[in-house]
């Protein structure tokens, strides 16, 4: 799908009152978006995360920016350094900077300046099970999440864990945004169906872009 087929704006859809998907809005970034990812996975490879509970995540994940976020059987927190190389992570690529606050500013959250950008790799079966996004110090910041390659079903529930819940279809190149009363709503992915995209072979890559510090 092309954004602006016919010249105009990409489609905005409300999901919450302060949560929007914004139809293909990162295609146009998609060449540099692709080349940072290259650069961000050679300095810092994915890995599955073991959760406290003591299971690795089906998810891959590394991060860029001035903050990561890590899991492991202590818990779940930002640090400044790659665990697993104990060098800082790599940093927020412009291009990622630049889609974010495009994103925000189209959803009503003008100045978002995030600090740090999770990334996250699904083959085929992986899954997120149903969370709530609250290790980041400051809830005031929406959170930007960018969609690549083969399609998946985003779920989101209330602010708690029990409760209706709404299946989103995300597509190569959708962004979500979603913050003030909307912040902290449960969400989750269900296990993504074997696929391929012409770019990304069999995976879908997904950018969560948060002010964490
Ligand atoms: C994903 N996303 O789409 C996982 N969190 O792969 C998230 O966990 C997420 O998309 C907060 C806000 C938007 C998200
Ligand atoms: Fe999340």
């Amino acid at each position: 799908m092309q954004a602006d087929l016919f010249g105009g704006t990409p489609a905005e859809l409300v999901l919450a009152p302060q949560a929007k998907l914004l139809k293909g809005l990162a295609l146009p970034y998609v060449p540099r978006l692709l080349a940072a990812l290259e650069q961000i996975q050679h300095t810092a490879p994915f890995r599955h995360m073991v959760t406290p509970g003591g299971q690795a995540m089906s998810v891959a994940l590394t991060n860029c920016g001035a903050l990561g976020w890590t899991s492991d059987r202590h818990g779940y927190r930002y640090s400044a350094l790659d665990p697993d190389t104990r060098q800082p992570w790599p940093p927020l690529p412009e291009v990622l900077l630049q889609l974010a606050q495009e994103a925000a500013t189209r959803a009503g959250f003008a100045n978002f300046v995030p600090d740090a950008c999770l990334v996250n790799r699904y083959r085929p079966g992986a899954r997120l099970s149903l969370h709530q996004d609250k290790d980041e110090r400051d809830y005031s910041a929406p959170i930007v999440s960018v969609s690549l390659g083969i399609p998946a079903t985003f779920v989101l529930g209330g602010l708690d864990r029990v409760g209706k819940t709404l299946r989103v279809p995300l597509a190569h190149g959708d962004v979500v945004v979603w913050g003030g009363a909307d912040r902290l709503r449960y969400h989750g992915v269900l296990p993504v169906a074997q696929a391929e995209h012409p770019l990304l072979g069999a995976q879908r890559i997904n950018l969560t872009l948060r002010k964490a510090g």
